[in-house]
């Protein structure tokens, strides 16, 4: 079996795969108009092709990115941001494995094309799998993996002629490998009894549907040729003071300076610095707390970064604000900590999912499931299983709802997946990941897999690993990874700061027998306690359950069924958060689309909200628990406590 996949990856690989990735250079600041810098999205309606060759390398053999994408044939409309399988009225496009082609022409304003002190990018928010970028037929850029951003700087291109406009091509392949993150692999059947010539399938080893496509907004923004690159801030705490550490990156010239201000909400300057790095301390610092802890949760500054810097056609000014929020993070054998106060998660663990769109980025999708959120009250999510587009993040940060950030490292089950190829790509997404959400105050803790082969030999080198490298990538946050393995196989868990558990008891295993969980849950607890004395989540746990299935005596599927699950879990949960447990996410917010499989009817339905975002039973049982255990956890010296009213989120 294993021969024969390596033997498929032999031919497909050359097949479908580019040339190697770029090591990793730069900043990937979020793109934010300033005095300084412009922005143009490119969402919309792109012209698409899937290549059905059965190399899948038509495209490239006749170079459909030299002219327009209708003059190699016919086209669709493609909305952008989307996954492309569920648009579509064709059963084929819905499954379909390899190169995919979108195209969209731009219009630029004269500036950027004239003005060579302006430098125009182009950023791709995330094109799943494997992407390659031209514009106006010439390659400018390749990324390997979804869920992250990449940019080119095309302003030599754009610079270059009379045009007013730029073709951008992008092809898309969605492709998986034992080495790619998360893994795949194409199975041949070569039966001809069976299956037709050349048939294959792709397969993966984890529960959601391989989305694909350009799933976040493609656009356009200026910075002057000398700019501000990066930013990293860490914060602290001395008594009331807040302490914030700044490091700034510049590209574009050696002679600059550097001014930043530190504006409180009102907008007035509570702190100020110059230079590329220092501390800025602020007297009486409000904290950035998080939803249900605080009467004021998610406290932001904004740091205004001010450049000037000297280049052969004079001084040029650069301007960048970034939010920040004060806050500290530390893990203890038993707690974890937000601004010293114990904090106890309570929340959920989410897909970026939806009918039509797919994986595909939506406003009014986001807002609704903040809205959801918040009446539900809960405090923490988790982005199983893969990094949630920058504006989850960015209100993650305004509403205080604390996030523990999740690589694609999901479905790592095979051994080929835990090999040095494989550890070398999870290092570089690692990095992606840690450059593009290290300011983010709502992140909490970096999770840098899902329920991989943890028990499997080289596992244990890869964890210690991977778990280094992002603790040197970001020391200022704690590092995890989710187990389904057992306390005494697991060899990656030595190397977590917080242990992170899934089960499914009285689901997959002993299903029907609620009477279990208890019992299996105490013992689940206590073993990992007593093996590692590291403070414990639940981060996965649930049932399947169809809204509208009622059964009494619940039944499997029934959403009594899901209640009394998650009532037992509560029990046990109950006595162990006052000891070592610091959180439970709930499996899942949603309903989301996985595979066909007989186990899955038209998806996983262990959403406490279907995938139309309206609520089972359990939902409301989950909000009257959740409002309580804030009310408990309420750190703030007022007497007025959270109280869930009617429908509001907000109750204080
Ligand atoms: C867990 C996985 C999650 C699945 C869930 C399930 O982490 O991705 O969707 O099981 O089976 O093991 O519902």
């Amino acid at each position: 079996m294993l021969r024969e996949r390596a033997g498929v990856w032999a031919v497909l690989g050359p097949l479908l795969w580019g040339c190697g990735l770029a090591l990793l250079q730069g900043g990937m600041l979020y793109p934010r108009e300033s005095r300084s810098r412009e922005r143009k999205e490119l969402d919309g309606l792109w012209s698409f092709r899937a290549d059905f060759s059965d190399n899948r390398r038509q495209g490239f053999e006749q170079q459909w990115y030299r002219a327009p994408l209708r003059e190699s044939g016919p086209t669709l409309d493609m909305p952008v941001p989307s996954s492309f399988n569920d648009v579509g009225q064709d059963g084929r496009l819905r499954s379909f494995v390899g190169w995919v082609w979108y195209e969209r022409e731009a219009t630029l304003p004269q500036r950027w094309t004239q003005d060579l002190g302006t430098r125009v990018v182009l950023r791709i928010g995330s094109a799943h799998y494997y992407a390659i970028v031209w514009v106006n037929g010439v390659h400018v850029a390749e990324h390997e993996g979804g869920h992250l951003p990449f940019e080119a700087d095309i302003s030599k291109l754009v610079q270059s002629g009379p045009l007013s406009f730029c073709r951008i091509t992008i092809a898309i392949n969605n492709t998986l490998s034992p080495y790619t993150l998360p893994p795949g692999t194409i199975l041949y059947q070569t039966d001809t009894s069976k299956y037709p010539k050349g048939y294959f399938v792709q397969n993966t080893n984890f529960d959601f549907f391989n989305y694909a496509g350009l799933h976040r907004s493609v656009l356009l923004y200026t910075t002057p040729i000398s700019y501000i690159d990066d930013i990293t801030i860490t914060t602290d705490v001395d008594r009331d003071i807040g302490l914030v550490n700044y490091q700034i990156f510049i590209q574009g010239s050696e002679h600059f300076q550097l001014e930043v201000f530190l504006l409180d909400e009102d907008g007035r300057a509570v702190a100020q610095g110059t230079g590329g790095q220092g501390q800025l301390q602020v007297p009486r610092a409000h904290l950035w707390w998080p939803y249900l802890m605080h009467e004021h949760p998610a406290y932001l500054y904004s740091l205004e970064v001010r450049l000037t810097a000297q280049t052969a056609d004079g001084p040029v000014s650069d301007f960048y604000t970034l939010p920040v929020g004060i806050r500290t993070v530390a893990v203890t054998e038993s707690q974890f900590l937000i601004n010293g106060k114990p904090f106890y998660f309570h929340g959920v663990n989410k897909h970026e999912d939806a009918d039509i769109r797919g994986k595909g980025f939506d406003w009014p999708l986001l807002v609704k499931d903040f809205n959801l959120l918040r009446w539900l009250g809960a405090n923490a999510f988790r982005t199983s299983h893969y990094p949630y587009a920058e504006e989850v993040m960015q209100l993650c940060d305004r509403y205080g709802i604390v996030v523990i950030d999740e690589s694609p490292g999901v479905g790592i089950a095979l051994a080929q997946s835990l090999s040095n190829m494989s550890l070398q790509h999870h290092l570089e997404v690692m990095e992606e990941m840690v450059r593009r959400d290290k300011n983010h105050p709502a992140v909490v803790m970096w999770s840098v897999a899902n329920e991989p082969a943890s028990s499997l030999k080289p596992a244990g080198y890869y964890f210690k690993t991977l778990i280094a490298h992002t603790k040197a990538l970001d020391p200022s946050r704690p590092v995890t990874f989710v187990t389904k393995s057992s306390y005494e196989a697991d060899l990656g868990v030595p190397y977590v700061d917080v242990i992170c558990v899934n089960s499914y008891y009285s689901w997959y295993h002993d299903y029907g027998h609620m009477e279990v969980i208890q019992l299996q849950l105490a013992t689940q607890f206590e073993n990992w306690y007593r093996t590692y004395q590291k403070p414990i989540i639940q981060s996965e746990y649930g049932a399947e359950t169809i809204a509208g299935f009622h059964q009494d005596p619940p039944l499997m599927f029934s959403e009594e069924y899901q209640k009394g699950l998650l009532e037992q879990y509560h029990l046990v949960l109950d006595q162990k958060r006052k000891e070592y447990v610091v959180g439970e996410l709930i499996w899942n917010f949603a309903d989301f689309m996985t595979d066909q499989s007989p186990q899955r009817a038209i998806g996983n339905r262990k959403g406490i909200f279907t995938r139309q975002r309206q609520p089972k039973s359990a939902a409301f049982l989950l909000r009257e628990r959740y409002w309580k255990l804030a009310n408990e956890t309420w750190h703030h010296q007022s007497a007025v406590k959270p109280q869930c009213v009617g429908n509001s989120p907000f109750t204080f």
